[in-house]
C-alpha cells in the first residue's frame, strides 16, 4: 500500500484511500457500462464515491476493525464453523430487545450468523412479512428502534454471531416517502418508479414477463386512483425501482451503507432477478442486473469491506450461479439443493439430486452456498426441465406430482403442506408449510423426525452456509392461526410462519418428546460439523451408490476424505457391491459412532444417514 498516506483528506483508514482509489475505478466502469451516455452519469458516480467516503468517515471503530479481520480472512464464511439461523424478531422474541435476551441459545445451538427478517418500518395491515419497506432508516415501532437493531447487533458480535438482515431494493413499499411524493405527480420521484399514464408500455412490457402473485394481481403493472399504472412486480403495494434512472441507484447505495454502518455483515438482497428491466425481455436475471449488484459491492468494499451480499435469486439454476461471484454476491440461496432434497424425498429417489450436485454444485473460489432446507417463503421446484428431460422425467408432470404430495393430494403423502399462488393460465403453484408439517410430523408418519433430519444433514454437509429456520431444531409445526392475522389470509406462506414454540424449546432436552428427539439429533449433527474440517469449503465429489434411493458424495478433505450416505427410502437399502471400492477398508460413521467396511456393499436403515470418516 502506497497511496494510502498520500490521500486528499485521507478518512483515516489505513488501507481506505487504495480501495477508495480501485474499487472507485471499478464502480465509475459498470456505471459506465450501465449508463452509457446518461446526462447524469457524472454526477451520479461523484455522488456515489462521495456518500462512500462519509460513510466510512462515519463508520465506528468497531466496525473498522471488523472490516480489517474480514480483509485479513476474506474466507471465513468457508469454515465449517458457520451456521446460519433465521426469524422475524416479533414471533420469535417479541421484538429487538427479546431477541437479545435469545443470544444465549443462539450461542447453545452454534450459531455464527443470524438473518432477521425485514424489520423495518412497513404499512400498516399486510406489509408482504416486511418485505414492503416504508423507510430503511426506521423500524417498525413494534419491534424497536434502529437503534436497537445496532444494539443487536454489536451484542451478536460479541457472542461471535454476524447480523444479516435483508436489502429490500427491488421496490419499496407504496408509502415510502419517494412513492408518495411520485403519487402525488413530483417527477423527480416520479422517475425513481416506472410509471406510466396510458397502458402502451405496459402493455408491451407485460407480453414478455411472469407473473409472480397472481392471487395478488395479473400483470406486473398496477393502477394507482388518478389512472397512472405503477410497476409492481410482487404485492400491488410494493413498487419496482426504476434502475434506468441513476440518482436511484445513488439514493439505494445510501440505503446500503446506512444499513452497514448499524452493524449488518451480511445483506440479503433480495428478489435480484428483477431490478432490471427491459422491453421484449422477461425483465428477469438480465446483464444490467449483475452490473448494478457489482456496482453496489464496489460502493460496499469502499466503506464497509467487512460486508458481504447474499444473493436471493429462486430462478433457473443456470441464472441463480450467475450471480455468485466475489465481485457480485460472494454467498447466494441454493435454491436447487433446497428444492431437489424435497423432491428426493417425496419420490424416494435420489437422481435429480444426484445430478445436481454433481453437475451444479460447483462454486468460483471465494463464494459460497447458503444451504437451507426451507425458508419464510413457499417451495418453488426450480430444477432445470433439461435435467429433467435427462433422467426421463416429464417436468411439468412432476412438478404437479411434486405439488400434489407436498399439499397432501396424493394418495399416501404424509406431507401437510399448503398450495401457494396456483396459476390456472400457466397451472404452475407452490408450497407452503413448516419442514415438520411438511415431513410427516403433523401427520403422525413414523418416518418424519428421521426425514428432518436428514434433510438438515444435507444442508450440513453439502457445503456452503447451513441455514435454519428456527424453530425447525425443534419441530415445530404449521401455524394456521397465522391465516387469521389482519392482513395475512391470502398468503398461505403464513401457514409456515410459526410463533415462538416456547412448549417445544421448553421440551428440547426431554429425549422422551418429539422435540428433544429433534432437537437433541440436530444438535449432534451441527456440533460433528464444527469439529470436522472435512465440512469447510465447497469441493464435493459424487459417488454412484448404484442404488437410486442411496445419495453419496465424498467431502475431499486435503486427504481425509468424509463420506455422506443417506437413504431416502422407507426401506434398508443395499448399495452396489462395487460402489465404494474407491474408498477400502474401515471407517466409522460419527453420527452412530459404528464402524462400517465397505467393502462388499454398505447397508443403511430406512432414512438412515452416515457421517463416514477413516478409523
Ligand atoms: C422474496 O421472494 C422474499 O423472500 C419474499 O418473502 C417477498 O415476498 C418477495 O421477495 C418480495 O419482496 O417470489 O415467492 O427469484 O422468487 O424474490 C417468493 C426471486 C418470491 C423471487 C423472490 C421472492
Amino acid at each position: 500500500m502506497t497511496s494510502g498516506e498520500s490521500g486528499i483528506g485521507s478518512s483515516g483508514g489505513d488501507d481506505f484511500e487504495e480501495r477508495f482509489r480501485s474499487e472507485g475505478d471499478r464502480l465509475a466502469r459498470l456505471l459506465g457500462r450501465i449508463y452509457g451516455d446518461h446526462p447524469a452519469l457524472a454526477g451520479s458516480l461523484e455522488a456515489a464515491l462521495r456518500l462512500a467516503r462519509t460513510s466510512w468517515e462515519e463508520r465506528s471503530p468497531d466496525l473498522k476493525e471488523l472490516d480489517r479481520r474480514r480483509l485479513e480472512h476474506p474466507d471465513w464464511f468457508l469454515s465449517n464453523d458457520m451456521l446460519g439461523g433465521f426469524c422475524y424478531a416479533d414471533l420469535y422474541a417479541g421484538g429487538m430487545a427479546g431477541l437479545r435476551e435469545r443470544i444465549p441459545y443462539f450461542r447453545e445451538l452454534g450459531l455464527t450468523y443470524l438473518h432477521v427478517m425485514p424489520p423495518f418500518k412497513v404499512p400498516e395491515g399486510n406489509s408482504d412479512g416486511g418485505y414492503a419497506v416504508s423507510s430503511y432508516r426506521e423500524l417498525n415501532p413494534r419491534l424497536g428502534t434502529i437503534t436497537d437493531l445496532r444494539l443487536l447487533g454489536e451484542a451478536l458480535r460479541a457472542s461471535g454471531i454476524s447480523l444479516a438482515v435483508d436489502f429490500v431494493f427491488n421496490h419499496t413499499a407504496s408509502d415510502h416517502e419517494w412513492a408518495r411524493r411520485a403519487a402525488a405527480g413530483d417527477p423527480v420521484y416520479r422517475d425513481y418508479y416506472w410509471m406510466f399514464d396510458t397502458r402502451e408500455l405496459p402493455d408491451a412490457f407485460e407480453a414478455t414477463t411472469r407473473e409472480i402473485f397472481p392471487d395478488d394481481h395479473p400483470g406486473s403493472f398496477v393502477q394507482l386512483d388518478d389512472g397512472t399504472w405503477v410497476w409492481a412486480s410482487f404485492h400491488s403495494f410494493q413498487w419496482d425501482l426504476n434502475y434506468a434512472n441513476p440518482a436511484v441507484f445513488v439514493a439505494m447505495a445510501g440505503e446500503m451503507l446506512f444499513l452497514a454502518n448499524q452493524g449488518v455483515e451480511v445483506l440479503r438482497m433480495d428478489a435480484v432477478p428483477f431490478i432490471w428491466k427491459q422491453l421484449g425481455t422477461s425483465s428477469e436475471n438480465l446483464p444490467q442486473a449483475h452490473l448494478l449488484l457489482q456496482a453496489f459491492n464496489a460502493v460496499c468494499r469502499i466503506a464497509a469491506p467487512a460486508m458481504l451480499f447474499l444473493s436471493e435469486a429462486i430462478v433457473h439454476p443456470d441464472d441463480v450461479v450467475g450471480y455468485v461471484r466475489p465481485d457480485e454476491c460472494q454467498l447466494s440461496y441454493n435454491p436447487l439443493q433446497m428444492a431437489l432434497t424435497w423432491e428426493a424425498l417425496a419420490t424416494r429417489d435420489v437422481r435429480l439430486l444426484h445430478h445436481a450436485l454433481a453437475e451444479r454444485h460447483r462454486l468460483p473460489d471465494g463464494t459460497a452456498w447458503v444451504n437451507y432446507v426451507r425458508s419464510h417463503d413457499d417451495i418453488g421446484w426450480t430444477f432445470a426441465d433439461e435435467d429433467a428431460v435427462r433422467l426421463g422425467i416429464d417436468p411439468s408432470g412432476h412438478r404437479r406430482f411434486l405439488n400434489d404430495y407436498y399439499t397432501g393430494r396424493f394418495e399416501g403423502s404424509f406431507s401437510r403442506g399448503v398450495a401457494f399462488q396456483f396459476n390456472p393460465k400457466t397451472g404452475d403453484s407452490r408450497v407452503s408449510g413448516a419442514t415438520a408439517s411438511l415431513l410427516g410430523l403433523e401427520s403422525g408418519d413414523a418416518g418424519a423426525i428421521d426425514r428432518i433430519l436428514l434433510a438438515y444433514s444435507l444442508a450440513l454437509s453439502t457445503g456452503g452456509i447451513p441455514l435454519l429456520f428456527l424453530g425447525d431444531e425443534v419441530g415445530q409445526l404449521n401455524d394456521y392461526g397465522q391465516l387469521e392475522v389482519e392482513g395475512r389470509s391470502g398468503d398461505s406462506r403464513w401457514v409456515g410462519r410459526p410463533n415462538y414454540p416456547a412448549r417445544l424449546y421448553s421440551e428440547r432436552n426431554d429425549p422422551s418428546t418429539d422435540a428433544g428427539k429433534v432437537y437433541s439429533r440436530m444438535r449432534r449433527l451441527i456440533q460433528l460439523r464444527k469439529e470436522n474440517s472435512q465440512f469447510a469449503g465447497g469441493e464435493l465429489r459424487t459417488i454412484d451408490s448404484g442404488n437410486s434411493r442411496i445419495l453419496a458424495f465424498e467431502r475431499p478433505g486435503g486427504g481425509k476424505p468424509l463420506l455422506v450416505l443417506a437413504n431416502v427410502g422407507d426401506y434398508p437399502e443395499q448399495a452396489a457391491d462395487r460402489a465404494f471400492a474407491d474408498f477400502p477398508g474401515a471407517w466409522t460413521d460419527l453420527i452412530s459412532r459404528r464402524s462400517r467396511t465397505l467393502g462388499d456393499g454398505v447397508a443403511l436403515a430406512a432414512h438412515e444417514v452416515l457421517w463416514l470418516v477413516r478409523a
